[in-house]
């Protein structure tokens, strides 16, 4: 393949860090990039798939044509109230059948939306609010027990911006989202090539940063995806983690689904509790979940009842899926199993159906396009040999070339030929399927020795009492390093000692280094807001009892 070494251009007034013109006309002529708006798309849906039912939430159902309406009738409505074109608007809300009405309400007006997570506090939107500048901010009345207009007033007195605060449900002092409503209007026609909407990003680590993705590039995101998953016109997607989060909005999820005719169920959470009814009744052949919430299900289904017999795949992503537990799916669940490796960012990774039951359960899938540009480096920026660690840097049709607005991190997270540094560490099989083996950051520094995190929480989620396991590094009092500690939920009433995981460990040929100083052992761990185990949390956790 040919290299394409010509900088990135600057940002567009947008935000938008466009790619290069050469990159850009290459994607055109392979396809990728269609030239519709996502507006456009759920136009040529509707004309397609009409009367057949597109979105299921609660009590609400929606043919592809009463969406197309309500999106319309939605972005008249946002016109008539001042949001203009190019405004941001901060999008805090459940899964709901409001949540794809306004999202293409938004898209069609050209307005951006800021898709925040429904377990955003005031630390996440406040800096949200600030980094975006948004106009508007769109919540639910209530969620979990929470009260989402007291969050807003507090956004407010901290966010001059922001205008309006429209309220799905009782809107309390602000103004209700069902009277947001009007005619439908002619709007001028968004360019494909410039932003579309704003998601955030998965770290752990840090603020949060906002990643611009295009109508061109979000499209292709989730047509490509379905094409990759094989999904149609019956598929019946239930999204239950939380939709404005990349992998259930796009990948292919939501919008996928919907670009082949088939049907989204939107459930309020993951809990089997709310999903296996929901799986049942609908008939759901596909979903995705992050891995820690797999053996939730796998328990559930020992004792639900639920017929689960429709599930014909379930995705697994966010985090590294443990080998043992990728194949432990087809029989615990009667479906099979697919693993994503994706990003906000852009690039994502999948199982294919055709790959090898060992690839399925160990690798973290390969690349989606002909195009994603993938090299793996060491420390040094050098490419590492074949099949050795490194760190992933990826450029392609789908991938960011930059963060909204951040200057100062786009000089760091980007080569000059305009490949994102991933920080995520993996090696290539010759399939060209991926291994993630951890975070650059997520290491270990054990006398010297570096130890990823990531290889011992592996190794450690092999013992038969271990259900999840965390491995952080705290400080060794003994000396400058740290001390290997294996966080534990234990899979019943026994849980490891650290010198029987430490035999254990040795049993199963791991390096003596590597073996853990100390073992807790919890009920929980710390997750984050899309369901990752929280690193940081955890570490703070931790560092306080060991005061104590
Ligand atoms: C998904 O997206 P984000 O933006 O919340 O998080 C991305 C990061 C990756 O850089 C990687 O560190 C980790 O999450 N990750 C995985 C993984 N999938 C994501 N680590 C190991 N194994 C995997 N399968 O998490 C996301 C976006 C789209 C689809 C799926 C996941």
């Amino acid at each position: 393949m040919t290299s394409h070494t010509s900088p990135t251009p600057a940002p567009r007034p947008s935000g938008l860090t466009p790619w290069p013109e050469e990159l850009a006309t290459r994607y055109t002529a392979a396809g990728h990039w269609d030239g519709r708006t996502l507006g456009t798309l759920l136009r040529d849906w509707s004309t397609r798939y009409a009367d057949r039912t597109a979105i299921i939430a609660g009590s609400t159902r929606l043919t592809y044509r009463q969406l197309d309406r309500r999106a319309d009738r939605m972005a008249a409505g946002l016109a008539e109230l001042g949001i203009r074109p190019g405004d941001r608007v901060l999008v805090q809300l459940p899964n709901s059948g409001v949540f794809p009405v306004l999202l293409f309400a938004l898209l069609r007006l050209g307005a951006v939306p800021v898709l925040t997570l429904p377990a955003h506090r005031s630390t996440e939107i406040g800096e949200l609010a600030r980094l975006s500048g948004a106009v508007a901010y769109v919540i639910a009345d209530e969620h979990g027990g929470f009260d989402h207009r007291q969050l807003a007033a507090d956004i407010r007195a901290q966010a001059p911006a922001l205008r309006y605060v429209l309220v799905d449900g009782e809107s309390g002092p602000f103004r209700a989202l069902a009277e947001v409503d009007a005619e439908p209007r002619e709007l001028p026609e968004p360019d494909p090539t410039d932003l579309a909407l704003l998601l955030v990003s998965g770290g752990t680590t840090g603020v949060p940063k906002l990643i611009p993705r295009t109508h061109n590039d979000y499209g292709y995101n989730a047509r490509a995806s379905a094409d990759a998953c094989a999904l149609d016109a019956d598929t019946v997607y239930l999204a239950c983690l939380p939709i404005a989060h990349n992998f259930p909005l796009a990948c292919p999820g939501m919008l996928g689904t919907l670009a082949v005719g088939g049907r989204v169920v939107l459930a309020p959470s993951p809990d089997p509790g709310d999903a296996f009814p929901l799986i049942a009744a609908e008939r759901v052949t596909h979903t995705a979940l992050v891995p820690p919430l797999i053996p939730l299900w796998i328990d559930a289904a020992e004792w639900d009842p639920a017929d689960l017999s429709s599930l014909r795949v379930l995705q697994a992503g966010g985090s590294k899926l443990p080998a043992d537990l990728a194949r432990s799916v087809p029989d615990a669940l009667g479906c099979a199993v697919q693993q994503v490796f994706g990003m906000a960012e852009g690039l994502l990774n999948y199982t294919r159906s055709d790959d090898t039951p060992d690839l399925v359960a160990r690798s973290q899938g390969r690349p989606l396009s002909a195009d994603d540009e993938l090299r793996i480096v060491d420390p040094t920026g050098r490419p590492v040999a074949p099949g050795e660690v490194g760190e992933l840097l990826v450029r392609g049709p789908y991938t960011l070339r930059g963060y909204y607005r951040a200057p100062e991190v786009n000089a760091t997270a980007f080569t000059h030929d305009g490949y994102y540094a991933s920080g995520d560490l993996v090696r290539q099989l010759p399939s060209g399927h991926l291994i993630v083996e951890g975070r650059v950051k997520d290491t270990i520094d054990r006398n010297g020795e570096s130890v990823s995190a990531e290889e011992v929480e592996g190794q450690v989620a092999a013992h038969p009492e271990v259900r999840r396991c965390a491995a952080v590094g705290l400080p060794d009092p003994r000396g400058g390093g740290e001390r290997i500690c294996a966080v534990i939920v234990p899979a019943g009433p026994r849980a490891p000692t650290v010198q029987g995981l430490r035999a254990f460990l040795t049993e199963r040929g791991l390096a003596a280094y590597k073996l853990p100083d100390r073992v807790d052992v919890v009920t929980d761990l710390p997750l984050t807001a899309i369901g990752k185990i929280d690193k940081r949390a955890l570490r703070t956790r931790l560092t306080a009892t060991d005061r104590g």
